[in-house]
């Protein structure tokens, strides 16, 4: 009889559409992976060569001011520019192309060097989560920018350039495909069934228990039953917020306490900073309501067994569709089993 925990099968994510392979029946080994204790490179406070430290020259020559809580700027590499005048491109529509407006900003967390989310107080933590709001509330009321990505790469490995704790945000004007994707599904949902994707799925998971990490009264994070990365989290809204801006006091110090909690989980699995790719989710910035979303954060991370030991996305990935063989109710069982400081 067909059993999650020992047949190969696939999984289907309801918010994208796709599919994700598992095979749990390649892990039912004993566990072999070894936690490295990498030297953990202590970082300074102040580096005078971090470009993201107050004070110091950033590539471009522009000078950071000598900020002393968070801190953004436009980056001096920006891969969009809201000057981009309009235009099109198309040959027999096999060849098309769109001209796309937009723009990249940097946010450094904190002028501390080596203060990572995951040390962050909760009154750190929290100034980030205002930030986030005030970007987000600046951006979306841009008439050209359709949607605002926030997002955090941490590690080398992610391709991080540098360690002083900062994310990014790019704002333009077309929604990126993953938004197309959970647009796309959570609309068709919400007209099927009168009722939010994100919502009933939380409700769900809740009362199943198996996937869920830890939780607080607005936030719940938890590894999604059609998660890809070996330790991958989905932070859900508990309450109806389709966006950053929507989260009142209350729901804003819960975000900066989940995110310290989770990160605190992380960097104890492998005892290594732990690197990621994350990024928040929410409604488009077009002047709609958007009931049918629900604001969540993606964490991809792409340890496997050690501080080492990384899942590649290669071969019959690349190929064909994402495989995992660490079942998500594994993972989420190591990741509520470590301790939150
Ligand atoms: P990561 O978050 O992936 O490390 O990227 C840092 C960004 O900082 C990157 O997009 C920008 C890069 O363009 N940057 C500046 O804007 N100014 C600098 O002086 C160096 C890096
Ligand atoms: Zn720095």
């Amino acid at each position: 009889m067909f059993h999650l925990k020992e047949h190969p099968h696939r999984r289907f994510n309801p918010l994208t559409g796709e599919w994700v392979l598992v095979s749990p029946h390649r892990t039912q080994r004993p566990w072999q992976g070894q936690v490295e204790k990498l030297p953990a490179a202590a970082q300074p406070a102040y580096d005078p060569n971090c470009y993201l430290c107050p004070g110091n020259e950033r590539a471009g020559g522009v000078r950071n001011p000598h900020y002393t809580s968070t801190f953004v700027f436009e980056n001096d590499f920006a891969a969009l520019k809201l000057d981009t005048p309009p235009g099109e491109f198309n040959l027999r529509g096999l060849l098309v192309a769109q001209a796309e407006p937009g723009t990249c900003r940097v946010v450094c967390f904190s002028p501390r060097h080596d203060l990572t989310v995951a040390r962050m107080s909760l009154a750190e933590m929290r100034l980030v989560v205002d930030t986030w709001v005030a970007q987000y509330q600046e951006l979306s009321s841009h008439p050209v920018i359709q949607y605002v990505q926030i997002f955090e790469n941490r590690g080398e490995i992610m391709g991080c350039s540098n360690t002083h704790p900062h994310c990014q945000i790019w704002a333009n004007r077309t929604l990126p495909n993953e938004i197309v994707k959970e647009q796309a599904a959570q609309r068709r949902f919400f007209e099927q069934h009168g009722a939010c994707l994100l919502d009933l799925y939380l409700e769900l998971e809740r009362e199943a228990g198996e996937r869920l990490v830890c939780e607080n009264d607005s936030f719940t994070a938890l590894v999604p039953f059609w998660a890809v990365w070996p330790f991958e989290t989905l932070v859900l809204a508990r309450r109806p917020v389709t966006s950053l801006e929507q989260l009142d006091d209350a729901g804003r110090n819960d975000l900066a306490d989940i995110l310290g909690r989770l990160t605190r989980r992380y960097d104890n699995l492998f005892a290594v900073p732990f690197p990621y790719s994350m990024g928040f989710h929410q409604r488009p910035s077009d002047g709609q309501e958007h009931p049918e979303w629900r604001l969540h954060a993606h964490f991809y991370p792409p340890l496997l067994r050690s501080a080492t030991v990384r899942k590649f996305m290669v071969g019959y990935e690349m190929l064909a569709m994402p495989q995992r063989d660490i079942t998500p109710e594994t993972a989420a069982e190591r990741l509520r089993s470590l301790p939150e400081s």
